[in-house]
């Protein structure tokens, strides 16, 4: 019996950057994330030696670990994975988060274990601390405790651009590059505080349906994200001058009256959250601006597995 198993992307409107326990992999603040509908890992699994492929090739010998870390809790080792993502992979487009929200859920559905929503995301988290957030959809809340819970989207009509600035493998990986943030950057527990405020003013912002105010909450956050990156030593840069240019193209967007906001991940590539009326007004801006190539994705959705 084959399984296949799809998960979508999930982008952090409060982001997670830091463990309080590296084993159990709890975050040192609560994040909250909504999924992209249409950038998918798909995997599938089948009886055979272990082998673990990514895009049609083997995946790196850390790559296999990380994957027999999480396949270890299961009674069987013997299976094939290979795993797809139709974007960019590990362009700081949370590649690895819903790899293995999908290796997870379509393991326990290959092995008829019956998890629970919490066990999965304890054990997705082994692969990708962020990734047991794409086990849930409306917004998605990874708490300081591990569990992951939804809170209901109110807006139907959120859309994500994002600006592909850099297709390329980052040059650190946000494993190593958060522990090195919370070992070294003085602002740290700043941003901890920070983010547990930012945390339950979005909350609020998410009850009153208030899209600017989301909005505005999420690019903070995002920007303070950037900031104690940077302030880590030594010092972490994901950001390039192309970045720069598309958050100072966004600020002409908006005195023209486009309403959309900022985010940014461990990598150089802009995500911004807009409104389906006017995506298309966003795509010309965009393309008129910026000769750089877009994805844009429906919200919603969450990992889930069948059998084939
Ligand atoms: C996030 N990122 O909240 C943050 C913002 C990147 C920037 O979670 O070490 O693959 O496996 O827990 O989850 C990416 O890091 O790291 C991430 P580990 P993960 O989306």
């Amino acid at each position: 019996m084959k399984t296949i198993a799809i998960s979508p992307v999930n982008i952090a409107l409060i982001k997670y950057w830091g463990k309080a326990d590296e084993t159990k992999v709890l975050p040192t603040t609560t994040s909250l994330s909504l999924t992209l509908s249409d950038l998918v890992s798909t995997t599938t699994i089948q009886p055979g030696q272990f082998l673990f492929t990514l895009d049609g090739r083997p995946a790196s010998p850390e790559e296999q670990q990380r994957v027999k870390d999480v396949l270890k809790h299961f009674r069987d080792d013997q299976v094939q994975i290979d795993s797809y993502n139709n974007f960019p992979t590990a362009a700081g487009l949370a590649s690895s988060a819903s790899g293995f929200a999908a290796l997870t859920v379509g393991l326990n559905h290959h092995f008829k274990a019956g998890l629970t929503l919490q066990e999965l995301a304890y054990l997705t988290r082994i692969g990708s601390g962020s990734s047991c957030r794409s086990l849930v959809d409306g917004f998605a809340v990874w708490d300081l405790q591990g569990s992951v819970q939804s809170v209901d989207n109110p807006f139907d009509d959120l859309m994500m651009i994002i600006v592909l600035v850099s297709q390329g493998k980052k040059d650190i990986s946000s494993r190593e590059a958060m522990k090195m943030t919370k070992a070294s950057s003085p602002l740290y527990q700043q941003w901890v505080d920070d983010s547990l405020a930012d945390y339950d003013n979005m909350i609020a912002a998410i009850h009153e349906k208030n899209f600017n105010k989301v909005g505005i909450i999420m690019e903070h956050n995002s920007m303070r994200l950037h900031e104690v990156m940077r302030s880590s030593s030594p010092s972490i840069v994901y950001q390039t001058e192309v970045s720069q240019q598309v958050l100072i193209a966004m600020q002409e967007a908006r005195r023209q009256g486009l309403i959309g906001y900022a985010t940014m991940d461990a990598g150089a590539n802009v995500k911004i959250l807009i409104r389906k009326e006017q995506q298309s007004q966003w795509h010309d801006f965009l393309n008129q601006k910026i000769p750089l190539p877009l994805l844009t994705s429906k919200i919603g959705g969450c990992a889930y597995a069948k059998s084939s």
